[in-house]
């Protein structure tokens, strides 16, 4: 019985070591897993899919890689991996690119063991009634709402903690919205929202946590993808599984959520082809869940920020991510360069603009960002590589991701009253800021 270590030590064997000013050459090393045993997925045989690496010396060739409809994963020095279907694969040679290496899903994951459960993640029925509970053991400041229904009919479900205001009383106070798994297989994403909403009433009686709460409107929506995170785990095995479950007029399923919001919906980077897992949808917002997201953005004007946890690589992004254009307004342009500096600080992700990883449109921040004003972020959360777990990191990870991410979570909720302030080093919780006694406390 192979391991799934041993399978990673065999594949990493393909990796290269080309200079790429972007990376220090740690990620691509198939460093100990703590969660490797987490990582065996079960592919089923009807599933062609591969985990394809394309020689990309530069982002040119990782640009063509995306914009063939490989959804790239993963980039080290001089190769960007992803998954790709049997026609995104010829596509990405038909437009000329070099393939080094590819596996079959089936083989890559299908002949590994299943791992013990991770008992520690939730699925939706664990989530709904992790919220419901929240809710319930502190009415006066957590109030719990759907905000739709899925494409399968599962309510999306969120909750807002602030003093004063209910479900869906309207609130003036500035607000802030976090949200979770657009792809269905980045678990970990849910649990850092769901797990800073508990973090938040644990410690509610924190003068620091105390005035956000009484100063600030702020959601979490843990699960945007609650279908796709069903299947994904479908069966107590992983699938490997990214976008909704939408039925597609040519058998194939899913719409690539975060390719889905109308801020230069189908453009570059977002496959017309619905057998990708970057596929874009019929149209802007065709889906139940992005349309839920909308619909709650704009019912509630005093939203200012809006964080989207994803996972993997360890980066902050901000818009714009449809172009590789930067935000004209020199002004909130400074402000989201020293929010993600200051949040990099805190968790030594690596910020840059979305674009820079590649060109991707249709995706939430840019949506949120341009056509409603907020400041919108991506956090591509843990583990920083493949080799360290990808997707399926373990429940090993999960305390350590959450501790890292509570200060910039305050850091953002302090900030919504006005983002601007960020711009040389302010909000109570800024990096430099860290010597403040309540900012101590709260580390
Ligand atoms: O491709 C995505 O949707 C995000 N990465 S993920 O591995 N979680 O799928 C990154 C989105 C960043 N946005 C753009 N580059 N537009
Ligand atoms: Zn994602």
């Amino acid at each position: 019985m192979k391991t799934l270590a041993a399978a990673l030590v065999l594949f990493a064997g393909s990796a290269l070591a080309l200079p790429d000013p972007r990376f220090d050459g740690k990620a691509e090393k198939p460093a100990p897993v703590a969660g490797a045993k987490a990582s065996a997925a079960a592919i089923s045989e009807a599933d062609s899919r591969v985990w394809v690496e394309i020689e990309a010396p530069g982002r040119t060739e990782r640009q063509a890689a995306v914009d063939a409809g490989i959804s790239v994963e993963e980039i080290k020095p001089g190769v960007a991996a992803g998954f790709a279907t049997p026609k995104a694969l010829a596509r990405a040679k038909a437009a000329g690119l070099k393939v080094r290496a590819t596996v079959s899903l089936r083989q890559r994951f299908g002949a590994l063991d299943f791992p013990e459960k991770d008992a520690l993640y939730h699925n939706y029925k664990e989530l709904e009634a992790d919220m419901r509970s929240l809710a319930a053991r502190a009415p006066d400041l957590v109030s719990m709402i759907s905000i739709g229904k899925s494409t399968l009919g599962r309510d999306l479900w969120a909750v807002r903690l602030t003093r004063g205001a209910k479900g869906t009383q309207p609130s003036k106070k500035p607000g802030i919205v976090f949200l979770g798994t657009h792809h269905a297989r980045e678990h970990l994403s849910t649990e850092v929202p769901l797990l800073l909403a508990k973090h938040l009433v644990d410690n509610s009686a924190d003068p620091e946590i105390a005035r956000l709460l009484e100063t600030r409107d702020v959601y979490f929506i843990p699960m945007v993808n609650p279908d796709g995170v069903e299947y994904d785990i479908e069966g107590g095995k992983y699938h490997m599984h990214r976008k909704n479950m939408a039925k597609n007029g040519d058998g194939s399923t899913g719409v690539d959520l975060n390719r889905n919001y109308a801020w230069g919906w189908g453009g570059g980077g977002a496959s017309p082809d619905p057998g990708d897992d970057t596929y874009r949808g019929p149209s802007a917002f065709s889906e139940p869940e992005s349309k839920a997201v909308k619909a709650f953005v704009e019912a509630r004007p005093n939203l200012k920020v809006l964080l989207s946890y994803h996972t993997f690589s360890e980066l902050i992004l901000y818009p714009w991510g449809g172009s590789n254009d930067q935000i004209p307004d020199a002004k909130p342009r400074a402000a989201f360069q020293a929010m993600a500096g200051e949040m990099a600080k805190m968790t030594g992700y690596t910020p840059e603009q979305s674009s820079d990883l590649y060109i991707a449109t249709g995706d939430t921040c840019d949506w949120a960002w341009g056509a409603k004003g907020i400041y919108a972020f991506t956090f591509e959360l843990t583990p920083k590589s493949m080799w360290d777990g990808g997707f399926y990191p373990g429940a090993g990870v999960v305390a350590r991701v959450l501790q890292a991410n509570i200060r910039p979570a305050l850091y953002l909720i302090d900030l919504a009253d006005d983002p601007l302030r960020s711009v040389n080093g302010g909000g109570a919780f800024a990096a430099s800021a860290a010597a403040k006694s309540s900012g101590e406390a709260l580390k």
